[in-house]
């Protein structure tokens, strides 16, 4: 793609200008196809500085999804690889169900600038406007169906490790895969799997982050927040979903190795209510207990005064005690 190789002319040489007439030879294409080009670039978010006399330098990336700039910053052998980014979607777990029903690779990155229909777990919407980071991953690992909940574990311990490295934040995971800010919901991932696991084993990963947006968009009866609120400036999305599939990469060989215990324990590090006294909901039963951790599986351990229960992520919703959180 022409405006790829521009950029990649502009990017390889940052503190010179690449003269129109040199992208023009170099790409084979007229000096106002080259212009034309570099507008587009411009309405893409890039800022580029023209000089009549000497030429384009590239002088900002944009901070929001673009193929180009992921792919600029991946470091992963297969996450991300392979990119579908759209502006809209109805969900980004939706479209990469169809991708890996038609054959779409291990690693194949599915996302949106905004989702029409964005979907949570068990049926429940997922609003997601603009500047948020809608993402879904096709994953065809070597691991059992027993194993797919802890995909969605590494899911978690790889955004907050991402969040924590660039922005030095803070984020708790509630049990199994909400991440928290002060209580409020910053981020969801809905794990599914397709078709018989056995015959294909295929996952798709959806995370959903409130990223570049204002609290404001979205509904005010939701316990929710983004980077946005927390932080007071845009991220650059593109490093961001780069880091993640990188973290993720490395956790899904972990676990492909059969190493859970690191994964466990940095779970267990960022687990809000460990070791207190919790309540858990199931339909109309509630159950109190002391959260101990989580299992092999990364199922819930409860002790309660009848001895220990677990539950498995599904149809059970995590309560602190006093419901100061969630
Ligand atoms: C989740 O479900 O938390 C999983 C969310 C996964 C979203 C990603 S985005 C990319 C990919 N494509 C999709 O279509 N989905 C995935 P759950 O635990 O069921 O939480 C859903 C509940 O969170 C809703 O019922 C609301 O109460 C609340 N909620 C909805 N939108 C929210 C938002 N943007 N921020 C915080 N809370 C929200």
């Amino acid at each position: 793609m022409v405006r790829h190789d521009i950029l990649h002319l502009l990017a390889t040489h940052p503190d010179e200008y690449v003269s129109g007439e040199r992208l023009s030879q170099l790409l084979n294409v007229t000096r106002a196809a080259i212009w034309k080009h570099i507008k587009v670039l411009k309405d893409e978010g890039f800022e580029i500085e023209g000089q009549t006399k000497n030429g384009y330098r590239l002088l900002k990336r944009p901070l929001f999804l673009n193929e180009w700039a992921i792919q600029q910053a991946l470091t992963t052998t297969s996450l991300g690889r392979a990119i579908y980014l759209e502006d809209e979607l109805a969900s980004t777990n939706v479209r990469a169900k169809e991708l890996a029903q038609q054959g779409g690779v291990h690693g194949l990155t599915v996302l949106a600038k905004y989702q029409s229909v964005g979907q949570g777990r068990l049926q429940r919407q997922w609003e997601s406007p603009k500047g948020g980071l809608w993402m879904s991953v096709v994953l065809r690992p070597d691991l059992s169906l027993a194993d797919a909940s802890k995909l969605t574990l590494a899911a978690s311990v790889a955004i907050v490790d991402a969040l924590e490295e660039l922005f030095q934040l803070r984020i708790g995971i509630k049990w199994p895969n909400d991440l928290v800010f002060n209580g409020q919901k910053l981020a969801g991932i809905l794990g599914e799997v397709v078709g018989e696991w056995n015959a294909v084993q295929t996952l798709i990963l959806g995370m959903g982050i409130n990223a570049n947006f204002p609290r404001q968009r979205l509904s005010a009866s939701l316990s929710a927040t983004t980077l946005y609120e927390i932080l007071g400036y845009e991220v650059d999305l593109n490093i961001l979903a780069a880091s993640i599939l990188k973290r993720l990469e490395n956790e899904v060989s972990s676990l492909e190795k059969g190493a859970f215990q690191e994964l466990r324990s940095s779970w267990s590090e960022r687990a809000v209510g460990l070791g207190e006294e919790v309540r858990i909901l199931q339909r109309e039963q509630v159950f109190q207990g002391i959260f101990k951790g989580i299992s092999i599986d990364g199922a819930l351990l409860l002790e309660t005064v009848e001895g220990e229960k677990i539950f498995s992520a599904g149809e059970v919703q995590l309560r602190s005690k006093t419901s100061t959180y969630l």
